[in-house]
């Protein structure tokens, strides 16, 4: 069945909130506030985000509504440390029962357990298929033979990769770069590249870097921190959407900020 990504791909473009911090980080990202998952939903509804990603364990315990769901199906501590491995945590099924519009899953490209993340993600990925849900892989290169993780090689690697396993759409870190991201969401081919967040920045210097993103030809991003540790979530999520959907500048964007 063709996997149908219209629901999270409203504009052409998207914008997920990713709430899967509290596992692979522990609640050191958090404050008072945005460590209560009902914050981060109240954020993803009246922000009007394409999605809300999330692990199993909040998506049953925090009903999402209308808010169309991703369901990440690995994960990770960061308190093992060696070669990173990310175990199935939940299923395909399980994801479709809680109403998942999409599910999502780690590969550490390069990691010595490379090998089992392929396949698990390859069966993972044939059941999604099967049921008519799109798959996000989060790519990131990590482990001892990765020697830089944002080279534009490694990252283009990754994004191939990406393609060649059967993702709709990866979810990359990016290096800072322009032309190297519009070599790797050349590699992506027909998967769409999304572009992580990464630790909380100034505003500007985040919302210019959207912005050469989107240029690039992003197909939009998949982001946490820069929003709900934002003072002021919505007005972040109004300056995003205004240079995704709108293709407003980062000084146009700004204003929804002050
Ligand atoms: P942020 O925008 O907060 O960086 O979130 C993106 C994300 O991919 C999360 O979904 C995930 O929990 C985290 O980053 C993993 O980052 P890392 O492996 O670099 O710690």
């Amino acid at each position: 069945m063709k996997p149908k990504l219209s629901r999270i791909f409203t504009s052409g473009k998207t914008l997920i909130l990713a709430y899967d911090q509290g596992l692979e980080h522990g609640p050191t990202d958090f404050n008072d506030k945005n460590v209560d998952p009902q914050y981060i939903i109240d954020i993803a509804k009246k922000g009007k985000f394409n999605a809300l990603a999330v692990q199993k364990g909040i998506a049953e315990k925090y009903p999402v509504g209308k808010v169309p769901l991703i369901l990440k199906l690995n994960g990770k501590t960061r308190l093992v440390k060696g070669e990173p491995y990310s175990p199935i945590l939940c299923t395909v099924n399980e994801a479709v029962k809680l109403g998942a519009s999409a599910v999502g899953y780690t590969i550490y490209i390069g990691s010595a357990y490379e090998a089992k993340m392929f396949s698990d993600f390859e069966q993972i990925e044939r059941e999604a298929h099967n049921k008519g849900l799109p798959v996000i892989v989060w790519m990131y290169p990590r482990g001892k033979s990765i020697k830089n993780e944002l080279s534009r090689e490694t990252l283009a690697y990754a994004a191939r990769v990406s393609l060649e396993l059967g993702a709709d759409i990866v979810k990359m870190k990016y290096n800072g770069n322009p032309n190297d991201l519009r070599w790797i969401i050349k590699s992506a081919g027909k998967t769409k590249v999304v572009i992580a967040g990464g630790t909380q920045v100034e505003p500007s210097r985040f919302l210019k870097e959207v912005s050469d993103v989107m240029k690039s030809g992003a197909a939009g991003l998949a982001i946490g921190r820069n929003v709900w540790q934002h003072p002021t979530p919505l007005k972040m999520a109004q300056a995003l959407k205004a240079i995704i959907s709108q293709n407003k500048t980062p000084a146009q964007a700004i204003k929804f900020l002050q």
